[in-house]
């Protein structure tokens, strides 16, 4: 059954007007998605805010000047698996099935990609993917397994799994420039989905960035050192501080002869037990490991300096609202040096859609798996449906259809990505999908029944950085959350944020009496959702 069946309608731009054609087959536009993982709003220069002046990404923010930037882009659940199922298949959480990280995913549901090839358009995934089993609908397909590494990554593909050399986010690049120039198709529209690791925990840039923020002071938040007062127990228990989570050695690079000794006894455990060394991903010392020696040199080289400064100081000033502070500095650069990395090579794909003249007839479009904390709560890493995590980028770039330098401000979500790609290629949505394409929207016409209301539901809880289950709604002003289940006392606690007069989401006025009206007005908006969305009633976590 379809939705709806979408005429081939391609917006155009021009002449100071906006208006729809009707595109003949051959003239379907190609589709190139550049996704990345973690990427915070804070760090992309045409967002504005605090980091602006670092000027972290001139390529992005050329594209949002040639096209259009939508400010409020929200995720449906803010962590990478759930949010890239959502991605394919257009649906929230609950419906395919991926609700956190650690289960399967269903490779056999619908996707759009099956779609897509269905009506004739090659298709490509590169890069993160992080839903294990073998991609479907693709041509060709090119993953990182799980997390993935940043120096000579393993990728998977139906050829089974190989090691590269390099740098994880110029690979990714190589791999999607050589598939558009020699690896698909040329008679037929194309849909590429270039997706990087960068710029995702443990932070490493490449070589040539390591140093690239040494010697610049990094705006702090106003909200480094939140007390966390006015909220309830998710925002106190929740482990991921800059103070106490971050690890010294694989998250500030830091390393002290206590590191060299535990490293030296996990390691022996793990050459023991028969496991494979250096492993890929996910352990502590193991992506310092996967870097040659030559690239470790210049890793430590370029912090050498400072890192003995702090090591004077002893391991307890590291906790010390100084230490914090240099906590900050630390994880930032670092972060923003893989920023730095992801926007280099998002210039590469410009100019080469340029050079080839394939830019004429392809949108390019880039957003992230979902926002992050760059220090706002004293946090690092995402989950909760406060802001910064909540929201991610969208960036939408495509001259001469596209009015320069727009800004959409609609509530967008990412159940909305499958169904604009679809609509772009003038092929059939199916009905189970839960979005709406953003098409007429990036012709600058927002149908006059656009969603005023967003759902959001968070799963992943007992887990890393303990952040108790989560749902909510938000009306582009005001944001009721509700955490539950385990972890909760009672089971069930409230908040509300008006993010007008509190943007930053500091006071929770849940309890306040002159919100009743308010509350209930919400409280029967998040139950019409969970309706509309057909969530399952019981959401107990238990
Ligand atoms: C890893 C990270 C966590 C992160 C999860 C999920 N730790 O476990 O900090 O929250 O991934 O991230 S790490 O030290 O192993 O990098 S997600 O983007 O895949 O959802
Ligand atoms: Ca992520």
């Amino acid at each position: 059954m379809l939705k709806k069946v979408i005429l081939r309608t391609i917006v155009l731009w021009g002449a100071g007007a906006a208006m729809a054609l009707q595109a003949a087959p051959e003239n379907r536009p190609n589709i190139l998605w550049i996704f990345s993982d973690d990427h915070s709003i804070q760090t992309i220069g045409s967002y504005g805010g605090r980091l602006q002046k670092l000027n972290p990404t001139p390529n992005l923010d050329r594209i949002a000047k040639e096209g259009m930037r939508f400010d409020r882009c929200y995720v449906g659940n803010s962590i990478c698996a759930p949010s890239r199922a959502t991605l394919l298949t257009g649906k929230h959480s609950h419906l395919h099935g991926k609700i956190d990280n650690q289960g399967g995913f269903n490779h056999n549901q619908q996707q759009f990609q099956k779609i897509l090839q269905k009506n004739g358009y090659q298709t490509a995934m590169i890069g993160k993917i992080h839903l294990n089993g073998k991609m479907q609908g693709f041509d060709h397909w090119e993953v990182l397994p799980g997390q993935g590494d940043y120096y000579q990554p393993n990728f998977i593909s139906g050829k089974g799994m190989y090691t590269e050399e390099g740098y994880v986010t110029d690979i990714i690049t190589d791999k999607a420039l050589k598939w558009l120039d020699s690896g698909r198709d040329k008679d037929k529209p194309f849909m590429v989905m270039i997706h990087h690791k960068a710029a995702h925990r443990s932070w490493m840039p490449a070589l040539r960035h390591v140093g690239m923020y040494e010697n610049l002071f990094i705006p702090e938040p106003d909200s480094l050192f939140d007390d966390y007062a006015t909220r309830g127990v998710a925002a106190h228990s929740a482990t991921m501080t800059i103070r106490d989570e971050m690890r010294l050695e694989s998250d500030l690079k830091l390393y002290t002869p206590k590191s060299w000794e535990k490293y030296e006894a996990e390691k022996k455990k793990m050459i023991a037990a028969g496991k494979p060394f250096p492993p890929a991903g996910g352990w502590e010392f193991g992506a310092y490991f996967r870097m040659t020696p030559e690239q470790r040199k210049v890793w430590d080289d370029a912090r050498e300096a400072s890192n003995q400064k702090i090591l004077a100081k002893g391991e307890a000033w590291l906790k010390t609202p100084e230490g914090v502070k240099w906590r900050y500095q630390r994880y930032m650069k670092d972060y923003l040096g893989c920023i730095a990395s992801l926007d280099e090579n998002i210039g590469r794909v410009l100019d080469y859609l340029a050079e080839s003249g394939l830019d004429k007839n392809t949108i390019v479009m880039y957003s992230s798996d979902q926002g992050f904390y760059m220090g706002e709560h004293g946090w690092f890493d995402k989950r909760f449906m406060y802001e910064e995590s909540f929201r991610t980028p969208l960036i939408a770039y495509w001259p001469g259809h596209i009015k320069p330098g727009s800004v959409n401000t609609d509530l967008v979500q990412n159940i909305d990505f499958a169904e604009t790609f679809l609509d772009l290629a003038g092929a059939p949505v199916p009905d189970d999908m839960q979005g709406r394409s953003l098409v007429p929207l990036l012709a600058g016409k927002t149908p006059k029944d656009w969603r005023e209301s967003l759902y959001y539901h968070y799963y992943e809880y007992p887990a890393i950085h303990n952040v108790r289950r989560h749902e909510g709604v938000f009306n582009g002003r005001f944001k009721l959350i509700r955490f539950y289940g385990k972890g909760v006392p009672n089971g069930e606690e409230w908040e509300l944020f008006d993010i007008e007069k509190d943007p930053e989401e500091m006071n929770n006025v849940y309890g306040n009496p002159e919100y009743t009206a308010k509350i209930a007005e919400l409280k029967k908006e998040l139950q019409r959702l969970r309706e509309v969305y057909e969530v399952p009633e019981d959401t107990s976590g238990e």
